[in-house]
């Protein structure tokens, strides 16, 4: 992508309603505008980003056989009054009314239209388990919107929702989400902790929240530092063995880590005083089993092998993806800007020309661009007269992980730099060996 020919407007000045580093930075990168309080347009940047969370997500939800499919916005009071929750949900719940007169809501989350779904075409304990779930814009109208996508009102989410005739196979269920989970974060570039939390207007008894550690969260957290240790990594994980699942929710449950509902100081004290850590954590995912508590009063219902007819097993499982962007650019920044992971940079690599309309420097950086992409990289090519300084800053708010810089001094020993963002350190190198470098980096 030619810079000269893409939409990035960034901003000098730092915005002065932004109070933390994420907010500043989506901003100033141009990646997202404010269209009423806690609601955004993402712009092309920030929306990449968006993009590349959301497909990570797909692909870690269809491994662990999770279905996709989706659900409106806007959902018939009728299915909530059935919940209770029309009334419950209080103010956070926008109440719309169409010209009929009818009520609606938009959507903060969607247990009942899908118990509704689910009541309308399953019948019998033979199709379960079943575990379907949707990548959908939300809304809750917050008291205090704040910290830009962190704490939006319109924001974007994953929810999953699974049925099962047995509590047994609930919980089985709740581990294959919080293995996916876990490994979703990783892919992401974020450590994230599960931590024992509270259902809140969810319900149920068995939550757990994940949160990645960082000054600006909201919660406060308190956990055993051994947990930092543990990797997820790229181990074989069989979503159908239960035992096998079980065994590494447990290695990651069993060291003590609790947001502020949930802390038990007296545990907590148990452990060794130089493993007791307290922070501040974003929450960026929540899984609960709630068991019968929409099925019993929406009558959804299977009958079993001997014929009865049982409320099924329910639980919802959430990543707030829209609020992901922020939480990564939190966990990874520095005063300059963005440092973005590779894994879900909106580039690969950012190329600097610092002779425009040089011809050989030009030739060299068509090329750079054109064999990256042969090789299914794309690069965001800085091709604006202007200064190196400049352009050097825009690149550095942005993010990319890696810069190729060409400039007629170097070229004349066939030569350009290669640089990472995250350190900046920087190497000389021929433009194929730069290729080869930022191919081998993202391992293509
Ligand atoms: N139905 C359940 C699970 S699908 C549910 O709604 N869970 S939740 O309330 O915990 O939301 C799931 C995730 O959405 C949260 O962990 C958080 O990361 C994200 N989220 C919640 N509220 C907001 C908000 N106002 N702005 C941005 N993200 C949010």
């Amino acid at each position: 992508m030619r810079l000269s020919r893409y939409f990035l407007p960034v901003i000098k000045e730092t915005p002065s309603d932004a109070a933390i580093a994420s907010h500043r930075l989506m901003l100033r990168a141009g990646m997202i505008k404010q269209a009423a309080a806690g609601i955004y347009s993402w712009l092309p940047l920030g929306f990449r980003v968006l993009r590349t969370l959301e497909r990570i997500v797909h692909e870690e939800q269809q491994k662990a056989g999770h279905i996709p499919m989706l659900m409106p916005t806007l959902q018939p009071a009728d299915l909530w009054r059935e919940s209770g929750r029309f009334d419950a949900y209080g103010d956070e719940l926008l109440r719309i009314r169409d010209r009929h007169d009818r009520d609606m809501l938009y959507g903060p989350t969607n247990e009942e239209m899908i118990t509704d779904i689910f009541r309308a075409h399953v019948g019998s304990y033979r199709e379960l388990p079943l575990t379907l779930y949707h990548i959908q814009w939300k809304f809750r109208d917050e008291v205090r919107p704040r910290f830009g996508v962190m704490r939006g009102r319109e924001f974007y989410m994953k929810d999953g929702y699974t049925f099962d005739l047995t509590r047994d196979d609930a919980i089985h269920a709740y581990n294959r989400h919080m293995l996916s989970y876990l490994r979703t974060y990783e892919r992401m570039g974020l450590k994230a902790i599960p931590m024992r939390a509270d259902s809140g207007p969810i319900g149920g008894d068995d939550t757990h929240e994940f949160l990645v550690l960082a000054e600006t969260g909201e919660s406060e957290v308190f956990y055993d530092r051994a947990i930092l240790d543990l990797r997820f990594g790229d181990r074989p994980v069989d979503f159908d063995d239960r035992a096998g699942c079980q065994a590494i929710v447990d290695e990651w449950t069993a060291p003590y880590a609790r947001t502020d509902e949930t802390h038990d100081a007296d545990r907590f004290a148990q452990i060794p005083a130089d493993r007791q850590m307290t922070s501040r954590g974003i929450e960026v995912g929540q899984i609960f089993y709630f068991g019968t508590k929409y099925s019993e009063p929406m009558g959804a219902t299977v009958s079993t092998a001997e014929g009865a007819q049982v409320p099924v097993h329910m639980g919802s499982h959430g990543i707030g993806v829209s609020r992901l962007v922020g939480a990564i650019i939190e966990a990874s920044h520095d005063d300059k800007g963005i440092i973005w992971p590779e894994g879900v940079t909106p580039f690969h690599c950012g190329i600097v020309n610092l002779r425009q309309g040089d011809g050989d420097c030009d030739t060299a950086c068509a090329r750079i661009e054109g064999e990256l992409a042969a090789r299914g990289l794309e690069a965001l090519y800085d091709d604006r007269e202007e200064r190196a300084g400049a352009k050097f800053a825009t690149m550095d708010l942005i993010g990319l992980p890696w810069r190729i810089t060409v400039g007629p001094r170097g070229l004349k020993d066939g030569k350009v730099e290669l640089t990472a963002r995250r350190t900046g350190d920087t190497e000389e190198m021929s433009v194929a060996a730069a290729i080869d470098r930022v191919a081998q980096i993202y391992g293509v």
